[in-house]
């Protein structure tokens, strides 16, 4: 049976604020840090109660609200293997979260271990983590009387990266085992991708200093400690490092600004030289956007979709050079966001699936193709190796040297690459595995195509749950007669595209637009809007009047 007296004594603590509701949703439970106190706590007990349902296996949790501004925070869990929770656990973690009482919470708890069956004197195991923000040590308090509350063995892995995190679970999960994924510490991620990272580019040329702005975020921690780990293998200059100021994270910097405006964050303006690589992480570390500045001052960005090509076209190259193309099949992953012209350049190369946004959407599609690369174009994505390519690469035996050589480079990247998630500092180093050895500064790079002109702009609507999709997110069942409306706009310009979503991560309806010109006429109240997308947000409204 559960211990109902100590947990009805530690919920008690942590009441429901009357007039919220709360959503775990793409990216777990997300708002303002000062609301979600008894959240925290139902977590707790919540990742208790899955690790207990999958035999005392460790389950993570991260509390961060990742790019989102500074006063939001937010908590997800992590399964065994390293991924989301489980889809269905989300409702779970959503029924608990809105108890209007301690005696609901508590009816709740006994009504989810009946219906799906849990094993109450099973162990519990959970490993924790926070980002850098202030309101984090008080959350996590919270989230600590949930493991008291119900006994659970947790272990506190400080203040580090949502990919950190999502490694240390699959290290402990598989330690000892075959499946071994590495040391189940900070040390053992950083020892594992600084190997790798140095197998891969030994013998090439030092490249050039890279920039790596950290969006003031907790991946300036990680990215310092891996410059030890990397020593001169590649040059880091880290910039936007204040994670004790209050109010700078995100701020006017991080991979969710570049993306959003297009634009340089403008402290790097003075420090970038021409042609100079130089990326952003979000505040999370889950994120990465490139960029570089051309001779006259002219901003190249180089996201998600640029990384995927880049990526997906080296390992297709290295697969066929190791003379296994027969057999291993590499397939890409994305999402309606992806920018046309890549979906095109890739799709003449190799399979392309879409599917709706959301790491766990992207990450389930990938493991079908032997190799699977997935980003979405806000720069958060992967690559997996399956369990059977793992396999066939420790296994084949090649015929002469250059295969040999293509496939320590494949065995390699399976070291380099967090497969669990997307993990920006990993993603940094496999970039610049991919440049070093086809010799690219970014000019080559952004030369693979040319993005098609689009915007990206949030509307805020009186109920965003009124916008559903369908296929992929690319077309709206509802409300009624939008999407024959943007049907009608996206016919009138040259390779015109456009959708509308619901966002999963804040209270806002996202509206994107792409054409092949960018259109003379921007709107005069969204000066970043092409034409397409400033109609589309006008019918959006209009639809809502
Ligand atoms: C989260 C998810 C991403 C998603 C993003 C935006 O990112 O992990 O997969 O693309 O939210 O989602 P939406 O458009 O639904 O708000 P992060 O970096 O905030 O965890």
């Amino acid at each position: 049976k559960l211990p109902f007296q100590t947990l009805k004594a530690f919920s008690d603590a942590h009441p429901k604020p009357s007039n919220r509701h709360f959503q775990y949703g793409t990216a777990g439970f997300r708002t303002l840090g000062s609301t979600l106190d008894s959240v925290m706590f139902r977590v707790g007990v919540l990742a208790g109660l899955r690790s207990k349902r999958l035999d005392g296996k460790t389950i993570g949790v991260m509390v961060t609200a990742s790019h989102n501004p500074e006063q939001d925070n937010g908590v997800k869990l992590v399964d065994p293997r390293g991924e989301m929770l489980e889809a269905s656990w989300e409702g779970h973690a959503t029924v608990l979260a809105n108890a209007a009482t301690t005696d609901e919470f508590l009816t709740a708890l006994d009504a989810l271990v009946k219906a799906v069956k849990i094993d109450v004197s099973k162990p519990a195991r959970v490993v924790y983590a926070r980002d850098t923000r202030s309101s984090g040590p008080a959350l996590v308090a919270a989230l600590e009387d949930g493991f008291k509350a119900l006994g659970i063995e947790a272990r506190d892995a400080g203040v580090t990266t949502t990919p950190i995190l999502h490694y240390l679970v699959k290290a402990i999960n598989t330690k000892g085992t075959p499946e071994s994924y590495g040391e189940d510490s900070e040390d053992g991620y950083y020892k594992k991708l600084s190997g790798a990272f140095k197998k891969l580019v030994a013998g090439k040329t030092e490249p050039e200093p890279l920039v790596i702005d950290c969006a003031n975020g907790v991946g300036a921690h990680a990215a310092a400690k891996l410059a030890e780990y990397l020593g001169n293998s590649i040059p880091l200059v880290l910039e936007n490092i204040a994670t004790s100021t209050p109010g700078v994270l995100n701020e006017s910097c991080g991979a969710d600004y570049v993306k959003t405006t297009q634009r340089l964050p403008p402290n790097l303006v003075d420090k970038l030289k021409p042609g100079q690589r130089a990326c952003s992480l979000d505040g999370d570390a889950d994120r990465l956007m490139y960029y570089y500045l051309d001779e006259r001052g002219h901003f190249y960005m180089l996201d998600g979709d640029k990384i995927a090509a880049l990526v997906a076209a080296f390992i297709v190259d290295l697969v066929r050079l190791a003379g296994l193309d027969s057999e291993i099949k590499v397939g890409v992953v994305q999402t309606a966001y992806a920018n046309g012209a890549s979906t095109k350049y890739l799709s003449e190369r190799l399979p392309v699936k879409c599917v709706p946004t959301g790491v766990k959407h992207l990450h389930h599609a990938a493991e079908h193709y032997n190799i699977g690369v997935y980003f979405e174009a806000n720069g958060h994505g992967t690559v997996l190796f399956s369990p059977t390519t793992q396999e066939k690469l420790a296994k084949h035996e090649p015929s002469t040297p250059a295969q040999s050589t293509a496939l320590n480079h494949l065995i390699n990247l399976t070291q380099l690459i967090n497969q669990t998630v997307g993990d920006a500092l990993s993603d940094m180093l496999l970039v610049e595995v991919v440049l070093t050895h086809k010799s690219y500064s970014g000019v080559e790079w952004n030369s693979l195509y040319a993005d098609l002109p689009n915007r990206l702009v949030k509307v805020v609507v009186s109920d965003r749950n009124a916008f559903r999709t369908e296929d992929a997110e690319r077309r709206l069942v509802s409300p009624h007669g939008l999407q024959t409306r943007i049907d009608e706009l996206v016919r009138r310009y040259g390779g015109g595209r456009s959708f509308v979503r619901p966002s999963g991560t804040e209270d806002v309806v996202r509206v994107y637009a792409e054409a092949s010109v960018r259109s003379q006429a921007d709107g005069k109240d969204y000066p970043h809007v092409i034409g397409t997308s400033t109609y589309v947000v006008f019918v959006t409204e209009l639809a809502f009047r």
